[in-house]
């Protein structure tokens, strides 16, 4: 070996002593070490750098850093209230600047102390043989896999299955409404067919095609979603035979053990959400067995400075992120805040605390902040724990955060209060702020942006129709009839957005707009997905009223599927409802499965099946039964069995 030329800080190359054979026995070593003691000092002058770059350059050089990674931490506070340097970030005002400023010291120390930290462990590091490294990390990848083979073979613990009422029937006495069902059925099995010959393991189906689909909310890797997603609609609709042939292939084939980075919250909705109805359903263990493999793959997700998940993260490696367009790194509220139902069930079927404690803390983290005008705004930092974007909507990206509040109350037989609560706050300030009457006196719920409301409704708005009738049971100063009149407004303004059309299909989103009410404007907004909210609202409508105009309106949307949306491959959905000759997108939803048809087949059933006082649907439609948690305020002690 050639002794290597010396590199001094100064850069001038010194030539290394050509004395022939070493002088002394320890050479290799010793140039060894040197290597070492040159590193190190690379490094610690590095990172005396960056703290002299933090600690003395000016202030405003410090708020610009955001490519660092450390916008959330340094987000400029202001006294002068929004908008003053950038509109979209929600600030601080006077009185809570020194809590602030005290809060900057301590994360300040502890990147300190973080640096710190790593300087050591790198010098310990630097200390070992490249055999001592390797050695160490395979014990520690044994360790992890020996950790995760203990868990997935560890049988659940045996729990008391909650009464389950009323899973079967619902036969209507009346042959008109018998037909209509039956043809909701058919129409299930054309779907499902469909799916099963031509996009069978795949996410979904792409009808015209004739091929399987897929989205970025389910990863790369074909989950089969339309399967986990239809289970219980098939189960309800007595079609047992597909319903065997979809548990067959989770039994062999749903493996959540993959490299693949998938949506928190759609992944919960639809496949923890389907599998655990599935489970209650049929009794079979499986498909809670599998419910928790996933679960547990879901937890990393929320190893964030502040409990508030990532949106998205990677199954295999657990690492997390939000998606690139959302506000100044922000997580959504409809997302981290649809987690609660699935994660209390997850809590009383596995005796496993771990999940309960997850949805609690983001209540609690909730709870603590400050809300302008009462109002949630749709999205906040996981770092900083602060609002991003000032906008608040009950449509997308807030919608199913209230229709949570008010579910995990039902769902905990009426004793989680503070949930009531939340809820009845939200919807007084909702009803304040975002419910408007047109001037053609249509009841709407714009979306509060920047300032100003927008009058513009969403197709996902419409749920609430439904939500403000489940509500009104309970509500304060017994304003029932109030809700369900507020419920049944929404319903009314939902329809009219349907019958405005030509296909008699709603457009994604329509305005209220001087002339224009209850009309898409923007071509982007005239498209029909197959979307399940209008025809939920009126099954609510329909449970709590019995007026017949919530079956006559929800069959003119059935017929209107199976006119412009039904191909001979499955159902898609259209590009444009104001075009009297549909152009299809070529997509067949998963919710289609799990929640249109599923609605439909529901609103012309008997209220005996899935009733409302035993059974709350998460926002994908999948029932979970009602746990009869008396005795527990839900407020962090394990649910009594
Ligand atoms: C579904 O996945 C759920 O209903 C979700 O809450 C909102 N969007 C779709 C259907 O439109």
């Amino acid at each position: 070996m050639t002794a290597p030329a010396l590199l001094p800080l100064s850069g001038r190359r010194i030539p290394a002593p050509s004395l022939g054979p070493p002088a002394f026995p320890h050479h290799r070593a010793t140039l060894r070490l040197s290597e070492k003691f040159i590193l190190l000092l690379i490094l610690s002058a590095f990172i005396t750098l960056c703290f002299g770059a933090f600690f003395f350059l000016p202030d405003s050089s410090k708020h610009k850093r955001f490519d660092l990674g450390l916008e959330d931490v340094l987000i400029p506070h202001v006294d002068a209230g929004r908008g003053a340097r950038d509109p979209g970030v929600f600030l601080i005002h006077g009185p809570d600047e020194h809590r602030h400023r005290e809060e900057e010291e301590r994360l300040r120390n502890k990147i300190r102390a973080d640096h710190e930290k790593a300087l050591e462990e790198a010098k310990e590091k630097l200390r070992k043989s490249r055999e001592e490294i390797r050695a160490e990390i395979q014990t520690e990848k044994s360790k992890i896999l020996q950790e995760l083979k203990t868990k997935e073979n560890k049988p659940l613990p045996p729990v008391p299955v909650p009464n389950l009422v009323g899973i079967n029937g619902g036969d209507p006495e009346d042959t008109d409404i018998r037909k209509k069902r039956e043809k909701i059925k058919e129409m299930m099995k054309h779907a499902w067919d469909n799916y099963r010959t031509y996009g069978w393991g795949h996410n979904e189906l792409r009808p015209i095609a004739r091929k399987g689909h897929s989205t970025n909310i389910f990863g790369s890797s074909q989950m089969g979603a339309t399967i986990v997603d239809a289970l219980d609609t098939l189960y309800i609709m007595g079609l047992h035979d597909e319903f065997v042939d979809g548990q067959r292939w989770i039994e062999d084939n749903l493996d959540f053990s993959v490299n693949s980075e998938v949506s928190v919250f759609e992944v919960n909705i639809r496949f923890i959400g389907g599998l655990l109805a599935a489970y209650y359903l049929s009794g079979e263990e499986i498909f809670k067995v599998k419910a928790v493999q996933l679960a547990e793959k879901l937890l990393p997700a929320f190893n964030t400075p502040t409990g508030i998940p990532w949106a998205m993260v990677n199954l295999k490696s657990g690492v997390g992120r939000n998606w690139g367009w959302a506000s100044a790194g922000s997580s959504i509220l409809a997302e981290f805040g649809t987690l609660h139902m699935e994660f209390v069930h997850l809590s009383y079927l596995t005796g496993d605390l771990v999940y309960f404690k997850k949805v609690m803390h983001i209540r609690k983290l909730l709870q603590k902040m400050d809300r302008p005008n009462g109002l949630y705004p749709n999205y906040l930092n996981p770092r900083t724990g602060r609002w991003g974007q000032y906008h608040t909507s009950v449509g997308g990206l807030g919608d199913s955060f209230y229709e949570y509040l008010l579910k995990a109350w039902l769902m905990s037989d009426k004793t989680d209060h503070e949930a009531r609560k939340m809820y009845d706050d939200a919807v007084e300030a909702i009803e304040k702020h975002l419910i408007k009457k047109s001037r053609g006196g249509l009841v709407f719920i714009g979306e509060w942006k920047n300032g100003h409301l927008e009058k513009k409704m969403g197709h996902l708005a419409c749920f609430a129709g439904g939500m403000f009738a489940l509500g009104a049971d309970g509500s304060r100063k017994d304003k029932a009839g109030h809700y369900l009149e507020l419920g049944a407004e929404i319903a009314r303004t939902c329809h009219e957005s349907y019958d405005r059309t030509a296909l008699k299909l709603g457009p994604e989103s329509f305005k209220f707009d001087g002339a224009v009410e209850a009309v898409a404007v923007r071509q982007a907004e005239k498209y029909y997905i197959l979307r399940p909210e209008v025809i939920e609202t009126y099954w609510y409508l329909w449970r709590f009223t019995h007026d017949p105009r919530y079956r006559q309106w929800g069959w003119e949307a059935a017929l209107a599927i199976e006119k412009h949306c039904r191909v001979s491959g499955g159902f898609s959905g259209v590009k444009d409802v104001y075009s009297p000759t549909p152009t299809h997108d070529d997509v067949q939803q998963s919710f289609f499965l799990a929640e249109t048809l599923k609605y439909l087949y529901l609103l012309f059933s008997g209220d005996d099946l899935l009733p409302l006082d035993h059974w709350v649907f998460n926002t994908e439609a999948h029932p979970l039964p009602v746990l009869h948690l008396a005795n527990t305020t839900l407020a962090g002690e394990p649910a009594v069995r």
